[in-house]
């Protein structure tokens, strides 16, 4: 874990070493003053402290440097994942998940298209999603950097991203639940990819009076198996597990000493259901009257084998083992934490599980061994209404440290410090999880979420940078009206104490947890090879054009153009067709130059691809309007990019 750490010295102290000359300067120092002097300029006129500068310096990227660490952060609202480097905390790419995005063509050809359809529900054309939970794929724990994962807590959705073109494969749900929050996160090998339901239902759709929630509601958990060959999660290879009508919240999936078991948050185990205007207690407060709610503890290497074993139902096409299998088969236990608790994370040996809670003032860690020998010797402190053994909390823990208020969420270094977000407060504590003793907090602006620290909930954390997810910006930047960016802020671990680094405001809805992973790791393609490929298959596409053979075709079901896309023109760039036929697009980059996209719109078609180096796609639409149609290419590709265009002529 500490491989990394001298790589970061040598420039730290190369940069230190100005900043000293900077500061000798000003001392009265040089007369051959030179840069250093400037600096001291730079410094009065722009107002900034020694940290200030310091930060600056740890934090400056100059052109051509690339960062240290990717951030991959939920899109919130978006729909989408971001992609920032650290320290420059710039922002690097939007991968186009759930919503439409135009740059990169998405949901405007075919293929993509297909692809975000096949994430409709109910009827519906789902055109956005609340993402919240990225999971890099792990191999032994650790970051492979190979496929990430996220969960749409609005429509119960997960999405699987190749990190080898950083670009959406697959979106699959169930409609076993109507949406989630316990998710995405995944098992030491990225076996499983955990969903975790979140507001209860009944179970795969259809109505139910609310008055019957205690009986007719229920939670669940979806664990989706992932095909690490192919690529792709296997629905037909996942299952769930029934929960109480809690409101599970999230999840962590055990590792090392713990691998084999989730571990799975609820709050509202008053089963409260709101009706404030009738008569009962809003869901906020009736679900906050118990002192306790529930750590679900799930052995998902047993519940594998009775799924296998065939003791499950089919619900809405889900293998389902139901509530009573889990109690009968012990592969379900609970134990109480603290009020309304929001994060559990397992330490990176896996033998501990840090919960927090949004009303405790307290994080809580709980010993995996301590619960592994009480389940063995089904010594309960009582079931729950259902029937589900629970664990006594007092014989569960280790201990507790006082945080501050509202705890959230927990990452880890690898020097056996935790790291607590504290929203209330809005402050980042650092905590000795040695002797459990509160070290440090630094305070951040403002309301920070959740928190990540490099590789910060991996067996391996690196340390060295935190950043906090805060919910409210407030003050920090230029005014754009009521509605604000949120703030993340890049905080430096390597000093006695910490550092805040850099603000980066994020202005395309609210990231809920994100996860850092060294940048070495990450091995992305430049261009699709062989050319005409289809990203969406990582084949090549069986209409892929090569040089040569392009041309215009009437075939049964309608007109074929193969076209082929290079600096600086398309070819054929003249599309002759008549009205009402139906036209199939197929259009190839077939350049291999790093960086050599080109785009492709036809207005009044609504047709906008990006075709990146390599890469095959194919559009079919109605010519249901006759007219003169400019087609060009929309990525400044050359000096003749503006000639990089041609007509769709539409006779009537
Ligand atoms: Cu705390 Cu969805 Cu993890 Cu929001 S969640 S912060
Ligand atoms: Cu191709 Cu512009």
């Amino acid at each position: 874990m500490r491989r990394t750490r001298l790589s970061v010295i040598i420039p730290t102290v190369a940069l230190a070493a100005i900043f000293v000359a900077a500061l000798a300067c000003r001392a009265g120092g040089g007369a051959s003053a030179g840069a250093s002097a400037g600096i001291q300029q730079l410094m009065q006129a722009r107002n900034l402290s020694e940290e200030n500068v310091t930060a600056a310096l740890k934090t400056y990227t100059p052109t051509g440097v690339k960062d240290e660490y990717y951030i991959f952060a939920s899109g919130g609202h978006s729909g989408q994942v971001l992609v920032i480097g650290v320290p420059s905390m710039r922002i690097l790419k939007v991968i186009a998940v759930f919503t439409p995005e135009p740059w990169q063509g998405y949901g405007y050809g075919d293929q993509t298209t297909e692809l975000l359809r096949s994430g409709d529900r109910d009827g519906m054309q789902l055109n956005w999603a609340d993402t919240h939970h990225p999971a890099l794929s792990e191999t032994g724990g650790d970051y492979d950097g190979q496929y990430l994962f996220i969960n749409d807590k609005a429509n119960a959705r997960v999405a699987v991203i190749s990190l080898h073109d950083f670009t959406t494969k697959q979106i699959v749900y169930s409609d076993l639940i109507r949406n989630d929050h316990g998710g995405t996160f995944v098992t030491p090998n990225t076996e499983y990819v955990i969903e975790g339901g979140q507001y209860p239902a009944p179970l795969g759709g259809g109505y139910e009076p609310i008055e019957s929630y205690q009986e007719k509601y229920r939670g669940a958990v979806i664990f989706w198996k992932f095909d690490r060959e192919k690529g792709r999660i296997v629905p037909e290879q996942s299952f769930a597990m029934e929960l109480p009508p809690y409101m599970q919240d999230l999840s962590d999936a055990g590792k090392l000493a713990s691998d084999g078991w989730a571990f799975i948050n609820s709050f509202n185990t008053e089963m409260s259901y709101g009706g404030n205007a009738e008569g009962n207690p809003p869901l906020e407060s009736g679900a906050s009257q118990n002192d306790m709610d529930y750590l679900h503890i799930i052995n998902w290497r047993k519940a594998e084998e009775l799924v296998a074993a065939g003791k499950f139902e089919t619900i809405a096409g889900t293998r389902v083992i139901r509530l009573q299998t889990a109690i009968d088969e012990g592969i379900l236990h609970l134990v109480g934490e603290p009020k309304s608790p929001h994060g559990v994370d397992v330490t990176p040996d896996g033998t501990e599980m840090v919960v927090s809670g949004k009303l405790d003032t307290h994080a809580t860690v709980y010993s995996f061994e301590k619960i592994k020998a009480l389940i063995e010797q089904k010594k309960y402190a009582g079931m729950d209404g259902f029937g589900v053994p629970i664990l006594p909390f007092e014989e569960t823990i280790r201990g507790q440290v006082e945080i501050g208020l509202g705890p959230l969420h927990t990452q880890f270094d690898g020097d056996g410090n935790a790291y607590t977000s504290v929203f209330i407060e809005s402050a980042a504590a650092k905590w000795s999880l040695k002797d459990l003793q509160l070290i440090e907090k630094i305070p951040v602006h403002y309301n920070i979420g959740h928190i990540l620290a490099a590789e910060g909930d991996t067996v391996n954390p690196d340390g060295r940078y935190l950043v906090a997810m805060n919910k409210w910006a407030l003050d920090r930047f230029a005014d754009v009206g009521p509605l604000l960016p949120q703030n993340f802020q890049l905080i430096d671990l390597t000093g006695e104490k910490m550092q805040l680094l850099a603000d980066l405001p994020i202005p395309i809805g609210e990231p809920h947890y994100a996860q850092m992973i060294k940048a070495d790791k990450i091995k992305p393609i430049t261009a699709y090879t062989p050319v005409g490929i289809n990203p969406n298959t990582d084949q090549e596409d069986p209409f892929k054009v090569v040089g040569g053979e392009e041309g215009i075709e009437r075939k049964a079901d309608g007109v074929h153009v193969k076209m082929t896309a290079v600096r600086s023109h398309f070819t054929p760039d003249t599309i002759r067709v008549k009205k009402g036929d139906t036209v199939h697009l197929h259009i190839t980059n077939v350049e291999q130059a790093h960086d050599a996209t080109h785009g492709f719109a036809i207005a009044s078609y609504n047709i906008n691809l990006s075709l990146e180096p390599g890469e095959h796609a194919n559009v079919t639409f109605k010519a249901d309007k006759a007219g003169v149609f400019p087609l060009y290419c929309t990525e400044f590709c050359s000096a003749l990019h503006l000639e990089m265009a041609g007509y769709l002529l539409v006779e009537p």
